[in-house]
């Protein structure tokens, strides 16, 4: 890992540290294009033939209902259910608190303006599968939909070479009372929720991470359904001074390196001591981890910054922006109030990302490649639209009138004026006084 010093970086080296370079890939993109058109026009027997090549697998359905669901669940490991169910507690607890109904507001007396939340009626949920199942991405995506409210929740996964399932995937079905999961994964999957097929219904919204290809798939679709955010290489920023323990700090970072080669795991540290500890426990921990394959190429992507104090530290985890931030430190309190730009903060020494990526309470999809200056990760508000609402009673129409008619003929619409104009001269004898 490369260690570079804060006081030394110009503006440029700075701009490129914090810049995640993933270059477009016009392979990749006339691929997915060419999935998506497919998907379109040959709808169903497209999925098919798309599982045979990508998938190796012939499938006689493509979906699996829900009796054989249960199933499959029944065959879980009794240790993983019983963890799955305290995840699923937690992340339900933190995410049922997040529904609010917001205060009625008499912004003139007469004038009464208000928001009520309505769910998004139809949600497609991507659950990946290939070198890692993510059974936790299910709860953290399927746990808020279902707090939300959405009424159809759509669940595509790619098959397994037998044309099943992961138990894993089949038990959080069963907890969430999912109907169907479709056997679809990549670019297919997201082009069939995003246009429909006859098996697969269309949705308004589709969330869930992916490789590159479902990933650039979301962003050729935005046209035609909302997405959740848009994607990139998972990534940890931690933040350490002299109080961390470089054998924890290690530990973080090869946890976010064994998500894939473009994961990013930066250390910013006050301590010359914890930094050069902290290699050499990567070095030691790396050995022992059956991805230490995948984990060696992203720790060769990732770095080192050596900050005098705290304020520069937080200062570079700003300016980057993470996914991820770990506060390695005891004195973590009077940092809170210079987070500006994360998607998620773990404060203090004990504790670790892996803790929120699976079953702490909070959402483990969030923004990366520096969207978190601008996005907030899925909760219960993404599977939600705020709707506004208004009523004049006689007396609001009186005390608004004029200004909206002034206001109207200032830009020179008449139309509008009338509108007020109209009612004030007829409407405050209609039936409705209150
Ligand atoms: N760190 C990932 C989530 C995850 N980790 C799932 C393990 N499983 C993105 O926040
Ligand atoms: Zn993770």
């Amino acid at each position: 890992m490369k260690i570079y010093d804060y006081k030394d970086l110009t503006q440029q080296v700075r701009e490129e540290l914090c810049s995640r370079k993933v270059e477009d890939d016009n392979l990749i993109n006339s691929r997915v294009q060419n999935i998506i058109s497919t998907v379109k026009s040959d709808g169903d027997s497209a999925l098919l033939s798309y599982a045979e090549q990508f998938d190796k697998v012939k499938l006689s359905s493509l979906f699996i209902g829900k009796e054989e669901l249960i199933e499959l669940a029944k065959q879980i490991p009794k240790e993983v259910k019983n963890a799955i169910d305290v995840a699923y507690q937690n992340i339900y607890k933190f995410h049922e608190a997040q529904l609010k109904t917001e205060a009625k507001i008499e912004t003139m007396p007469g004038v009464n303006c208000w928001r009520e939340a309505r769910a998004i009626e139809k949600v497609g949920l991507y659950i990946p599968g290939g070198t890692a199942v993510l059974p936790s991405t299910f709860l953290m995506l399927g746990i808020p939909a279902k707090i939300a409210g959405c009424k159809e929740i759509v669940v595509c996964s790619p098959p397994q070479s037998d044309g099943k399932i992961n138990t894993y995937i089949a038990y959080v079905s069963t907890l969430l009372n999912i109907e169907k999961v479709y056997l679809v994964g990549g670019a297919q999957a997201v082009g069939a929720m995003a246009f429909g097929t006859k098996t697969i219904p269309k949705v308004d919204k589709i969330f869930g991470p992916g490789n590159r290809y479902v990933t650039e798939a979301k962003k050729q679709v935005q046209n035609t359904v909302a997405i959740d955010m848009p994607a990139g290489p998972s990534e940890v920023l931690v933040v350490a001074d002299e109080t961390a323990n470089p054998a924890f700090v290690a530990a973080d970072l090869l946890a976010q390196a064994e998500h894939g080669t473009d994961s990013q795991a930066i250390l910013v540290a006050t301590s010359k001591e914890i930094i050069t500890e902290t290699i050499l426990e990567i070095e030691k921990q790396l050995t022992e981890l059956p991805r230490k394959d995948i984990a060696t190429k992203a720790i060769e992507n990732s770095y080192i910054v050596y900050t005098e104090n705290l304020i520069e530290a937080m200062d570079f985890s700003n300016a980057y922006a993470p996914e991820h931030l770990i506060l390695a430190t005891e004195k973590f309190e009077p940092l809170i109030p210079l987070i500006i730009n994360v998607g998620s903060v773990f404060l203090g020494n004990l504790t670790p990302e892996s803790a929120g990526d699976y079953a702490s309470g909070t959402n483990h999809t969030l923004p990366t490649s520096g969207f978190a200056r601008a996005f907030s990760g899925v909760s219960v508000d993404t599977f939600l639209k705020k709707i506004t609402f208004q009523h004049l009673s006689a007396e609001g129409l009186k005390n608004i009138g004029n200004t909206v008619e002034i206001l109207a003929t200032a830009e020179g619409l008449q139309a509008h004026k009338n509108a007020i104009s109209i009612r004030l001269e007829q409407g405050i004898k209609s039936k409705e006084q209150g």
